[in-house]
């Protein structure tokens, strides 16, 4: 029985090992959410991600307990010029050295009805699922007044 136990607490320090070497390799950059529309029960959220770590980073789902189901979604075209919101089969792969834009018209955290407002200013917290079992929980604070960048992402040049 002792022993039993013993190998328990050993088997999550291992996993708690590989979360944490996860948080060091996958850098979640400038995140925020937002509402579809004031007080709307959909949300979504936007960052960047970037693999800082020598392999390939697969985020596989994500979960939170702002809504009763959140997806990781992308835009695609119907054929017909119009842009539709679809679940991402098989999850984002981040290369090894990478990054991953996740922002308005692309991919993106999609929450679907939410338990409670999106408010300005407060913090919700979504876990992200990664192909190796590992998770993640990542802080995104709420701004509903975020433009999307557009040009901003060329200032590097
Ligand atoms: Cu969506």
């Amino acid at each position: 029985m002792s022993f039993k136990s013993t190998f328990i607490i050993g088997f999550s320090a291992t996993l708690l090992m590989t979360t944490s070497a996860f948080a060091e390799g996958l850098m979640v950059k400038d995140p925020y959410a937002r509402a579809a529309r004031p007080n709307a029960p959909t949300g979504a959220a936007f960052m960047t991600l970037m693999n800082h770590s020598d392999q390939d980073i697969t985020l596989m789902g994500v979960s939170s307990d702002v809504a009763k189901r959140v997806e990781l979604h992308t835009h695609i075209d119907n054929g017909e010029g119009i842009m539709q919101m679809t679940e991402i089969e098989g999850g984002i792969t981040i290369p090894a050295g990478e990054m991953h834009m996740m922002k308005r018209g692309g991919d993106h955290i999609m929450m679907m009805g939410l338990t409670k407002f999106l408010v300005d200013g407060e913090t919700i917290f979504v876990t992200f699922e990664f192909e190796t079992g590992a998770e993640m929980v990542v802080e995104i604070p709420v701004d509903n007044a975020r433009k999307p960048k557009g040009h901003d992402d060329h200032k590097s040049h």
